[in-house]
């Protein structure tokens, strides 16, 4: 099994969840250009990171790549029983940070990373509502735990979390206060931090 991954992209996300299994694994680290190469494209029609080579295959989508480890492992605990409610949990918050929160967040960074003329203020300001509004549904849903299934560290936790630091690493727009602590903790993790450590 081999991740294809470009340092402070969306890979880092399927790179932390491996970090996190500690399970044996080859790692391409690559440039944006080396996206480009008849190579890579023959992997992901479209040259984005991450890919990940397996058996049957390669697959791409950096939350399909989340979902589909932790399932190959499911005695690591990063994911909840098949059917069960935790579970249904588990994929109702994966989905929301993809769609609604980084949907926000990449109509900011759309703006604020144009090559050329000023960003739209008006789009800016309503993709930053829209962004605070999911960070409060966030923060309510983690309240006074540490999670945000249950009492346990899952994959909801890697996609929302990375997704909510992307925030902060692009600066995009400052999170939220009382999401802070949640992304803190998150960031913290030692899988996390071995992800983001790798470099070109
Ligand atoms: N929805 C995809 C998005 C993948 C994506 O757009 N990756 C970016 C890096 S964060 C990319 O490779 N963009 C093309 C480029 O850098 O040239 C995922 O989550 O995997």
């Amino acid at each position: 099994m081999r991740l294809h991954h470009q340092p402070r992209s969306r890979s880092t996300r399927a790179l932390w969840l491996l970090e996190e299994l500690g399970v044996p694994f080859d790692l391409t680290v690559m440039s944006r250009e080396d996206k480009q190469t008849p190579e890579y494209l023959a992997l992901h029609p479209l040259g984005r990171s991450p890919v990940l080579e397996e058996e049957g295959g390669p697959v791409f989508e950096s939350a399909a790549l989340v979902l589909h480890l932790a399932d190959k492992h499911l005695d690591a605990g990063l994911i909840a029983p098949l059917g069960s409610h935790e579970r249904a949990l588990q994929y109702q918050w994966c989905f929301f940070g993809m769609t609604d929160i980084e949907g926000a967040l990449m109509d900011i960074a759309r703006q604020i990373w144009k090559d050329s003329g000023e960003p739209d203020a008006d789009i800016v300001e309503r993709a930053t509502e829209r962004f605070v509004a999911t960070v409060g549904v966030i923060e309510a849903a983690v309240g006074d735990g540490e999670y945000l299934v249950g009492d346990a560290f899952s994959v909801a936790d890697i996609i929302v979390g990375s997704v909510l630091g992307f925030a902060r690493t692009g600066k995009l727009t400052e999170l939220p206060a009382g999401v802070v602590p949640y992304v803190d903790r998150l960031e913290a993790r030692p899988a996390r931090q071995r992800a983001v450590a790798v470099s070109l």
